[in-house]
């Protein structure tokens, strides 16, 4: 029954630089689409902040501004999957952020007869996502939105290992870019039209 239903899922990847509103968006979509939110960002959070052994592995690499290693990461973002069986679909918030992470997402997916149905990125200069996320900082209690080198070290990890994955869903046909910049609405709206039309 689960693969029957699978076929018929939507699940978009959210893709975007640090601090291009994916988290935003994302609770704005989840509950207009229906669809099961899961933010590899606020699972490693909630695994930092209590301290499970997940969470202590992770803490050093975020703290950096650096990615958690894949194996660690794929097997959370497995796991976070299996526990909605139900789910009309699906929305990836912060991965895949590696190439090896998306190949293993296409695997899994498809073992359960499923697949991504679309990447809708949000396009933001970075002098932007710096500023946004300084912003942040000041509230969030976050130490890597504290801090202007680790915030501008997520960004060049962005551009070294994550932005690649433009290409990956763009020979897939399945590449959609909105600009990033505007009100939340705004935003909102732009990433609508795409997914209406999916
Ligand atoms: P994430 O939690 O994914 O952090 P993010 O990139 O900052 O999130 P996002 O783009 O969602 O920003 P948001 O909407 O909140 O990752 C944190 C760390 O976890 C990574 O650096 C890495 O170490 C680790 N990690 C996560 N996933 C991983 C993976 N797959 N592999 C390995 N490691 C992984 O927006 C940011 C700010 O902008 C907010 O303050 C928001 O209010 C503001 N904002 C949003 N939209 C706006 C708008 N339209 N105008 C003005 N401000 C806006």
């Amino acid at each position: 029954v689960y693969q029957l239903k699978a076929k018929t899922m939507t699940n978009l990847v959210l893709f975007g630089p640090p601090g291009a509103g994916k988290g935003t968006q994302a609770e704005v979509l989840k509950e207009k689409y229906n669809l099961v939110h899961i933010s590899t960002g606020d699972v490693f959070r909630y695994n930092i902040k209590n301290a499970t052994e997940l969470g202590v592995s992770a803490k050093s690499y975020i703290d950096k501004g650096q990615l958690v290693p894949d194996a660690i990461t794929i097997k959370m973002l497995n796991a976070e999957v299996d526990k909605n069986e139900d789910a009309k679909g699906f929305i990836f918030d912060g991965f895949p952020r590696t190439e090896a992470q998306a190949a293993s997402l296409a695997e899994f997916l498809e073992t359960k007869g499923s697949e991504i149905t679309a990447m809708v990125a949000l396009e933001v200069d970075d002098e932007v996502l710096v500023q946004r996320l300084l912003e942040r900082g000041k509230t969030s209690g976050r130490v890597d939105d504290a801090d202007e080198a680790v915030i501008r070290n997520r960004i060049k990890v962005y551009y070294d290992e994550t932005a690649i994955l433009k290409n990956y869903y763009q020979k897939e046909d399945k590449y959609y870019g909105v600009d990033g910049v505007g009100s939340v609405d705004e935003i909102t709206n732009r990433l609508s039209t795409v997914i209406d039309q999916l």
